[in-house]
């Protein structure tokens, strides 16, 4: 009797739960996934809690919304996929999320291990810890209920600590489904204390590093997206203003300082890199996009580079950085700020003077191109549109893809405020998209403006269904060009194949929009694609703009074609 009593009092919670709450716990509210076994429950079951969790047409979506999600929040975005292809398609969003420092947690289903470790074939089967191993910062499988609070704990601090990244949770089907009592389960949980601790620079690299900034006769500041996620904005634009540096945002760093503003160097960038003699980065990493420190972009004039990152190992990765400033950004720069006094003096007036000239010079000659109004629209016809909407609506967030349209976007359309530019980050990706101006919509409840090349948009464009389902404010512009960098090129061969970069022409993306509920709006001239996103912007409603581009107006690769490798023998 007296034991019946017992069992009949004794709560007992399970996997699916312990998942949710120890998630919960840890403030974490939003997931992006595909449904499937093993998962199914769990989502049905997380979103019964209160969780947000937004379902997906293909989990490399969930995943870029999951990454942009982390860079946003500094919470590790959450993608949930089932076992095998499930958990590779959502991969290339990890390795992705890892290469941006961007914090991210794929969560994946995964078979039997008995059955998957002997090789027999289960239902699909794959060592997926293994395979996630070099593509992400850590990676790490819970076996048993009583390890899911350590295991969602470790991700989390994983995730967000130090250089953010990717993280890999495998979680075998078997783990959901056991059980262990409540009570004991609810003490098992770990609700993680200071995640991303500040880590303060040491006062001698502080002293180094204002040093040689003092030294500087022309002196530049870096800002990266290292700079955007670190949150530190005010503290960064107090220490641009009062050190009277002029500043280069790197693409998703721009709006950080808005672009309009006096010490932006933005239009001069050529010069700047050339002539300066002192550069200062400020969560940017020396990679392709700042040529490696070296070569034609950078002139051959001595240079001296100062380097704030959390990350240790990124000092001297490509250029000898004479003063190395490791910690947090948000630390860095107060400790700058706070040493460097109040009688700091200004660059020279001759540096200053010569990047503003050449500043003007090249805004001035950029205007009328952007006024243009030639049918079908070029570039900087439609971009001149869409920039003056981003002045208009500083609080939208711009999200871009594509060659052309990447390129000339992030030249033309100046951005306000910080971490509204997203985009295709280090990897120069398409396919980030739509996962991303959904993530950018459910994180912010801002409105979404998402310039597509017709070929980027192309590699997430079912996920418009997903911006229907969920009624999402985002309004996505297709630059039509009828292909990838051109719509013109020509099969050399003379068969009957179209060239391999060349789409269908007077392809109708609009429509595809109708299809799932939303606005279609077919736009060939600069007036009528800024009524159309306008109304957009307005209302809120799922939109999607046709634009049709010049199918002359780009060029191969956009303005990194000097990447493309070169036969020798001939090019057609
Ligand atoms: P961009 O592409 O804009 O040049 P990168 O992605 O190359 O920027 O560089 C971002 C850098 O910022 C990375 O080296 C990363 O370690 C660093 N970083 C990220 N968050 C922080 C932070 N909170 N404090 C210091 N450095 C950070
Ligand atoms: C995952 C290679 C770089 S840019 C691009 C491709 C396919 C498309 C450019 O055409 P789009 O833009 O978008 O129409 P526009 O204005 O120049 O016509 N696969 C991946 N990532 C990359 N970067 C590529 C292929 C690529
Ligand atoms: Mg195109």
């Amino acid at each position: 009797m007296a034991d019946t009593e017992t069992q009949e009092t004794t709560v007992l919670t399970d996997g699916f739960h312990l998942l949710i709450d120890a998630l919960k716990l840890n403030d974490i509210d939003t997931m992006y996934g595909v449904p499937g076994i093993p998962i199914t429950d769990f989502g049905r079951m997380a979103q019964g809690a209160g969780m947000r969790v937004l379902s997906f047409r293909h989990e490399q979506n969930a995943g870029y919304a999951a990454a942009i999600a982390g860079y946003l929040t500094k919470k590790p975005g959450i993608c949930l996929t089932v076992s095998a292809p499930g958990f590779l398609n959502g991969l290339t969003a990890l390795a992705h999320a890892t290469t941006n420092c961007f914090p991210m947690i794929l969560i994946s289903g995964s078979s039997e291990r008995e059955i998957v470790d002997l090789q027999q074939g289960d239902y699909e089967e794959m060592d997926q810890l293994a395979i996630a191993k070099p593509l992400c910062k850590a990676a790490y499988r819970v076996l048993h209920a009583e390890d899911i609070g350590i295991g969602i704990a470790r991700a989390i601090r994983a995730a967000v600590s130090g250089r953010p990244g990717g993280v890999y949770l495998d979680l075998p089907a078997k783990l959901f489904g056991q059980t262990m009592d409540a009570e004991s389960g609810a003490k098992s949980l770990v609700k993680v204390i200071d995640p991303a601790p500040r880590q303060i620079p040491a006062p001698e690299s502080v002293a180094r590093a204002l040093e040689v900034l003092k030294s500087a006769k022309r002196p530049l500041v870096i800002l990266g997206k290292g700079a955007a996620y670190a949150q530190a904005d005010d503290d960064i634009r107090a220490f641009v203003e009062k050190s009277g540096i002029p500043y280069l945002p790197m693409s998703m760093a721009k709006g950080l300082l808005p672009d309009t503003h006096p010490q932006s160097a933005g239009p001069a960038r050529s010069l700047v890199l050339k002539e300066s003699d002192v550069v200062m980065l400020i969560g940017a990493r020396m990679n392709w996009l700042l040529s490696h420190g070296k070569g034609k972009s950078w002139g051959d004039k001595p240079k001296k580079f100062i380097q704030i990152d959390i990350e240790p190992r990124e000092m001297d990765s490509n250029v000898e950085i004479a003063a190395p400033l490791v910690g947090d950004i948000g630390s860095c720069v107060s400790a700058l700020l706070e040493s460097m006094g109040d009688n700091w003096a200004p660059p020279p007036a001759d540096w200053t003077g010569m990047i503003s000239e050449k500043v003007e010079t090249n805004v001035a000659r950029m205007a009328p191109r952007l006024q243009n109004n030639n049918i079908p629209m070029d570039y900087h016809g439609a971009l001149g549109a869409l920039r003056t909407i981003i002045k208009e609506r500083p609080e939208a967030i711009l999200v871009n893809e594509g060659a052309n349209t990447l390129d000339f976007a992030r030249s033309i359309i100046d951005m306000y405020q910080p971490r509204k530019r997203l985009d295709v980050g280090t990897w120069g990706v398409m396919g980030v998209g739509m996962g991303t101006a959904i993530a950018a919509a459910v994180e912010t409840g801002k409105p979404v403006l998402a310039v597509e090349g017709d070929s980027a948009f192309g590699f997430s464009g079912m996920e418009i269904e997903t911006i229907c389902r969920y009624n999402l404010p985002v309004c996505v512009v297709v630059f039509n060009n009828g292909g990838i960098y051109r719509g013109t090129d020509v099969n050399t061969s003379g068969g009957p194949d179209v060239a391999t970069t060349v789409f269908v022409k007077d392809a109708r993306y609009d429509k595809m929009m109708e299809a799932f509920g939303g606005v279609g709006v077919y736009a060939t001239t600069p007036d009528e694609l800024s009524r159309a996103v306008n109304a957009a912007m307005e209302s809120g409603q799922p939109t999607l703009v046709n634009a049709v581009i010049d199918e002359n107006a780009g060029t191969e690769s956009g303005r990194i074609g000097n990447l493309n490798p070169q036969s020798v023998v001939s090019k057609k």
